[in-house]
């Protein structure tokens, strides 16, 4: 059964967007991005209650590893939020003038691999093959072109973690955020990555922890107050660093928005902790509310600082 505040499946998923297409019309679009290597179709989802030519864009994906499931509950949840709160919640339309693409689901092959035993649970690449290996799947944090395989990754197919793929965007799913990201690159503002878990929110690099970019202090301040606003809707804040300074992984999305695309605000959130990938389903109606309020934040500084 369907709720907001389950773990659905990938199909209850689709009928979820499908579902929200039908009902608002224009507010509300979906774009067929292509295929996973197994044939499920993707579609990012448009929100904008204000169409214009010139919005900023905010990009979120979520579910890039397999196991992490809160992290398209909440791309999920996300969505119904922002299609309900033009109607009521926010009344001085705050949110109006930034459109929003969601990709609530990178890794559909992974998610229900991860799905469909209990041996299956702790899954967290893709279900590729590549070359002659007999075995499956690629990180999909680790296969992005940008700085691609210098720091944090494995070259053995086998590697059941960080995998980086026989070349840069080896995978489809890659592709396809790749392909969303440089097709809005002009109006992107913000890109977010949802994961679990640890309660981090990081910024680039990601490949290196040896030096921040020169707009650090920008991407660090959004981050706190990011933090803040999930606070003082009662959770637990956020640690903000660089995802290097965290530990340096190369090839993950958050660089390549940032450092290929351009995006001036790119994050990777890692939601939930104490539960490691396990985050109890009935904890959801918490959390989810208390992490959109961060969304609403980051909602309000882009549209303050790129809206029209
Ligand atoms: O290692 C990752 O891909 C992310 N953590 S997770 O536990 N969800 O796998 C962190 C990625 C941070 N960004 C970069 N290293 N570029
Ligand atoms: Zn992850």
């Amino acid at each position: 059964r369907f709720g907001v505040f389950n773990y659905n499946s990938y199909d209850k998923m689709q009928e979820f967007i499908e579902a929200k297409a039908q009902k608002y019309g224009a507010l509300v679009q979906l774009q067929d991005l292509g295929k996973s290597f197994q044939g499920r179709k993707m579609r990012l989802v448009k929100i904008s209650t204000k169409p214009s030519a010139n919005n900023p864009i905010i990009f979120v994906d979520a579910g890039v590893h397999g196991r992490e499931w809160v992290a398209p509950a909440m791309a999920l949840y996300l969505i119904d939020r922002l299609t309900i709160d033009p109607r009521g919640f926010l009344r001085g339309g705050e949110l109006d003038g930034v459109d929003w693409y969601i990709l609530p689901l990178v890794n559909p092959d992974g998610y229900e691999y991860t799905r469909s035993s209990r041996s299956n649970r702790m899954w967290r690449k893709t279900r590729s093959k590549h070359g002659a290996s007999h075995c499956y799947g690629v990180d999909g944090n680790r296969n992005y072109g940008f700085k691609w395989a210098v720091s944090g990754v494995s070259s053995d197919p086998c590697h059941k973690e960080t995998y980086a793929g026989p070349q840069p965007f080896s995978e489809p799913e890659t592709q396809m955020v790749r392909n969303v990201m440089m097709d809005n690159a002009k109006r992107m503002k913000l890109y977010v990555s949802l994961h679990s878990y640890g309660q981090y929110l990081v910024y680039p690099w990601g490949y290196t922890g040896e030096y921040l970019p020169k707009q650090w202090k920008k991407l660090d301040n959004m981050a706190k107050a990011v933090s803040d606003a999930v606070e003082r809707a009662g959770g637990q804040p956020f640690k903000v660093l660089s995802a290097g300074k965290w530990y340096p992984a190369a090839g993950g999305s958050d660089d390549f928005a940032f450092g290929a695309a351009g995006v001036p605000y790119s994050y990777t959130m890692e939601l939930t902790e104490g539960h490691e990938f396990a985050f109890p389903e009935n904890l959801l109606g918490t959390v989810l509310p208390q992490f959109y309020e961060g969304f609403k934040e980051f909602g309000a500084r882009i549209r303050a600082e790129f809206g029209n």
